[in-house]
């Protein structure tokens, strides 16, 4: 009979398709069997526990060049070791364009910050800044086909943005590669206006940063999205969608049959308008955009995740100190909203919070959970089959969840660099004890015990769902 180097047994497992009890063999970092008395030079006992793959965090942020003087207070050490701690063996952060340089340079520099450093593996999507003919005409095609398969675009922020024509030629180029395009939309000078508007009429606290950035700037650039997408016939990712008024637009969308996809965050389903209020300059710990709405969109978001819209569910983490010059205080504690930088730490929350309230207050079922945060992220990205699920042939990223443990979100017990967490004080049932990297434990009997650089590059695939309708198959 033969004998694996690991075997996992007795877990109820969860894929995007099923849930079974069966054993888990793994050689050589991959899971080569499933079934019943299986041998394993080491046996992990998962009696009672639930067995995941491991999840993959399609949007996040670590060490990113910032354009204010800020700086990221996570790398791909902490970041990904934070990951790990969090039950998430995948992350795709970003290779940012900086204006005036190519994406090949910001390609080369990122791989520079990452190589050696990161516990779990990780891809790279790109942000597309410029779009010059060496842009569109070389670099872009070139990367798609280095693995480098998808790429983001921003309808505002000044260093970031894109205008509707440049955003159309970058489309047409996603199309015509195989790339899908994920879309950051808020309407740019929407933003603008209010923020004079705001500052004439001196309301320059943390809170009214979400003042500046209504429902309405987001469902605006939504629709426009679509609009480019389904002028130019390709797919189109729609990334953290706040509540109702974007959420609308996209299920419109869909319910045409165009092949918009959504992502939403812990964000939208955990905090509010309210949160930026805090004293002290506490509020700034919140701001991130689009900025957290209210109780209600909380629960139109929950809507959008029970009932399809949503294909992701992500962290978005943008880890800014808050005590810091360099973080959320750069611009000092009596500062304009504007000039706070945007984000939130996340990477580690990300699967309790929505265990929790998912999965075990009956929301959604351990399949939707996994289709949310692995399967799809890695299916919408081109890692599928590779990451994102349980099946033989697929690596061995697994994470071995206690469904019954309950934690006290607080910042001490999490391992990213960042000086809070915005869910502190939240109490959450479901954590992952036991990770698994390639087959390697990242994490045993809840502490981690991962190595730096154990993590390596992954080359992405051409993703099926970037297919245009009539070439591809819908997730
Ligand atoms: N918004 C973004 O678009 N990216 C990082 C953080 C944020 O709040
Ligand atoms: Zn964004
Ligand atoms: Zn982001």
């Amino acid at each position: 009979m033969t004998v694996h180097q690991m075997v996992i047994r007795n877990g109820k497992i969860a894929t995007a398709a099923d849930v079974f009890t069966c054993d888990i063999g793994i050689t050589n970092g991959k899971i080569v069997a499933l079934g019943e008395n299986l041998d394993g030079d080491e046996v992990i006992d998962a009696t009672g526990k639930i067995v995941l793959p491991g999840g993959v965090d399609a949007h996040l942020h670590l060490d990113q060049p910032t354009g204010d003087g800020s700086v990221m207070a996570d790398d791909f050490h902490t970041g990904t070791r934070s990951a790990a701690c969090g039950g998430t063996t995948t992350v795709i952060p970003f290779a940012c364009q900086q204006k005036g340089d190519t994406i090949r340079n910001a390609v080369n520099d990122y791989h520079t910050r990452a190589e050696g450093r990161a516990v779990v593996d990780y891809a790279f999507h790109l942000i597309v800044t410029e779009t010059t003919d060496q842009v569109l005409g070389q670099e872009l095609p070139a990367l798609i086909e280095e693995g480098y398969t998808s790429f983001k675009i921003y309808m505002t922020y000044d260093a970031l943005k894109l205008n509707d024509r440049e955003i159309l030629e970058v489309l047409s180029v996603a199309r015509r590669d195989g790339a899908m395009a994920m879309i950051h939309a808020e309407n740019t000078d929407c933003i603008a206006w209010l923020t004079d508007k705001l500052e004439q009429a001196g309301q320059t606290a943390p809170h009214f940063h979400g003042a500046s950035r209504p429902q309405i700037v987001e469902r605006e650039a939504t629709h426009r999205a679509i609009s480019l997408a389904e002028l130019v016939d390709v797919p189109v990712l729609i990334v953290h969608v706040s509540g109702q008024a974007a959420i609308e637009q996209i299920r419109w969308a869909q319910n045409r049959g165009f092949r918009v996809y959504a992502e939403t965050c812990p964000q939208y389903l955990f905090l509010t308008a309210d949160d930026m209020e805090a004293d002290n300059f506490e509020g700034a710990k919140c701001i991130c955009s689009p900025p957290p709405r209210d109780k209600e969109s909380q629960q139109d978001v929950w809507r959008g995740i029970e009932n399809g819209t949503f294909q992701v569910f992500s962290s978005d983490h943008a880890p800014f100190r808050f005590d810091d010059p360099k973080g959320k205080k750069i611009g000092g504690t009596k500062a304009d909203f504007k000039s706070i930088p945007n984000g939130v730490p996340g990477v580690e929350t990300r699967l309790p919070l929505l265990f929790s309230e998912g999965v075990v207050k009956g929301r959604i079922d351990l399949r939707r959970f996994v289709e949310l945060t692995a399967a799809n992220p890695a299916r919408i990205y081109g890692l599928y089959p590779r990451k994102g699920t349980i099946a033989v042939g697929a690596d061995a990223d697994i994470a071995i969840w206690d469904p019954h443990r309950t934690v006290e979100i607080t910042n001490d017990i999490l391992h990213h660099n960042v000086d809070y967490t915005p869910y502190q004080g939240i109490e959450v049932q479901g954590w992952p004890t036991t990770v698994l990297s390639r087959g390697t434990y990242v994490v045993k009997d809840g502490e981690y015990c991962g190595t730096e650089g154990h993590g390596k590059f992954l080359k992405c695939e051409k993703p099926d769902p970037a297919k245009p309708k009539g070439m591809g198959r819908m997730i």
